[in-house]
């Protein structure tokens, strides 16, 4: 696919510069679930990092594991540490104190450990001294450490059998079956917790496990470990925003965080884009969200030509009454009109929005020079939240699938439609009311404010 190109410089890739890909270190027992929950945090396959349990015992954690699927992770794969493997331990220590002194790079550095425990079942054992003397040494070398209860599933379908000797509807089984594993695990994690004093997520990846319990597990799981991140590392907010792939919610905070910086701030009257065609303007921010997002895109359709004209014309309406006060003649839009046009400002991609059925005003609204006017701020702020909504659906959308969760052109097209349908009116309509009189300094906080009064997102 042809992808849209813009001569403005990235703030995303400014931000991500020092450290580009979160480190993080997984531990756990063979077979314990660690594949399984990289798998679907980070919406890979096994093949793509190249792990399975296929190679159990060969774990080795100074290799680092990388994805074309997924840039922004390397992961490094541990087990635990049984008895036999007192030399694990010896590799796993040295390997996170070097990993982790201030003095190098924080690109280098371990960005977080996830310790895999199997979620305590009646009669198993949990404590184990070497989960504790790791999480210890987590502690002494700053190394941001979270305990992860996987398998949560196994624990209430137990519940679950016992719940069926006191019930008999459905969903009432279902209730209390979650409601008394869930007080059971808070029982047996107790001393767990108060020895280590370091968080504990359960989590399930089981496809047997209700949709909803599952994917919960999974995004407290991100929240919690971007809670866990050093305020004064904030770059690595962004850079977990972007690697992960299960909250839609960080997604959108960290490109509203991100596109506040420069390209975003005092939208449509600041001088970030003086001297730029206006069409440069939209790419750089179009291209800047979906670098947050980070997509499963191996066909670059969300950056491509296609789903950018289904934009433009999305949000084509906001230019109508601009378009009223253009000279009839100008308004034409005929095919020969529009070829001259491409010819002029040397665009095959004007051309191509001219077979789309864009409008010749729109084409030349957008190849003309930035305007600081309030029709530009309109148009930019509408054009952020019809973007951010529909990706925030596409993402949504897919995270009902398994991984690996690729787009295609049908989910893309679909979510336009819908949004079309459903949202996009209401959208523009209040947009346009935010920009019929002056434009306020900070419109930017008011567009943000939209997209998450949109999406139920508390900041
Ligand atoms: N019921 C249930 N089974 C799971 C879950 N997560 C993983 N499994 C199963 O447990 C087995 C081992 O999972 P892996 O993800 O390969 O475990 P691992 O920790 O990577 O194992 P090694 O690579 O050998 O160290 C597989 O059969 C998975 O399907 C879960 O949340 N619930
Ligand atoms: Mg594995």
């Amino acid at each position: 696919m042809t992808t849209i190109t813009t001569d403005l410089p990235s703030t995303v890739d400014e931000t991500l510069a020092a450290c580009p890909q979160f480190r993080i270190v997984v531990i756990g027992k063979s077979g314990v679930g660690k594949s399984s929950l990289i798998k679907h945090i980070f919406n890979v396959s096994d093949e793509d990092i190249e792990i399975s349990h296929d190679r159990a015992g060969k774990a080795d954690i100074t290799y680092g594991h990388t994805s074309e699927k997924n840039i922004r992770f390397i992961l490094h794969d541990s087990l635990g540490f049984e008895p036999g493997t007192e030399d694990n331990w010896k590799i796993v220590e040295k390997f996170l104190r070097q990993k982790s002194a201030a003095s190098s790079p924080l690109q280098d550095r371990i960005h977080a450990i996830w310790l895999c425990i199997e979620t305590p079942r009646t009669g198993s054992r949990l404590q184990e001294t070497s989960d504790e003397k790791l999480l210890k040494l987590a502690d002494t070398l700053n190394i941001p450490a979270i305990a992860v209860f996987t398998k949560y599933d196994i624990l209430v379908n137990e519940h679950y059998q016992k719940a069926q000797e006191v019930s008999t509807s459905e969903s009432e089984i279902d209730r209390i079956s979650e409601e008394n594993a869930g007080g059971y695990f808070n029982e047996r994690i107790k001393d767990f917790q108060d020895s280590t004093q370091v968080p504990c997520v359960r989590v399930s990846t089981d496809d047997d496990y209700p949709e909803d319990e599952r994917l919960e597990s999974l995004k407290k799981l991100v929240d919690v470990t971007r809670q866990c991140l050093h305020p004064v590392e904030r770059e690595l907010w962004v850079l977990w925003a972007t690697a992960q792939q299960v909250s839609a919610n960080q997604k959108v905070l960290r490109s509203i965080s991100e596109g506040s910086k420069k390209y975003w701030m005092n939208l449509g009257m600041s001088t970030a884009f003086d001297d730029h065609a206006l069409i440069n303007c939209v790419a750089r921010i179009h291209k800047d969200i979906l670098k947050v997002w980070n997509f499963n895109d191996p066909l670059n359709l969300l950056s491509g030509v296609d789903f950018f004209a289904q934009m433009v014309q999305l949000v084509e309406p906001v230019l109508n009454e601009y378009e009223a006060t253009i000279r009839f003649d100008d308004r034409l839009s005929h095919y020969s009109d529009i070829m001259a046009l491409a010819r002029a400002v040397g665009s095959t991609f004007a051309q191509f929005m001219g077979a789309a059925g864009i409008s010749i005003v729109a084409i030349k609204y957008l190849y003309g020079k930035y305007q600081r006017i309030p029709l530009t701020a309109r148009y930019l702020g509408t054009y952020i939240v019809d973007l951010t909504l529909i990706l925030h659906q596409i993402f949504t959308h897919t995270l009902h699938m398994d991984p690996p969760r690729p787009v295609s052109v049908e989910i893309i097209s679909g979510m336009v439609a819908s949004h079309k349908d459903l949202h996009s009116k209401v959208i523009h309509q209040r947009v346009h009311a935010m920009t019929s009189g002056n434009v306020t300094a900070h419109f930017e906080t008011e567009i943000a404010d939209l997209i998450k009064e949109f999406l139920k997102i508390e900041s």
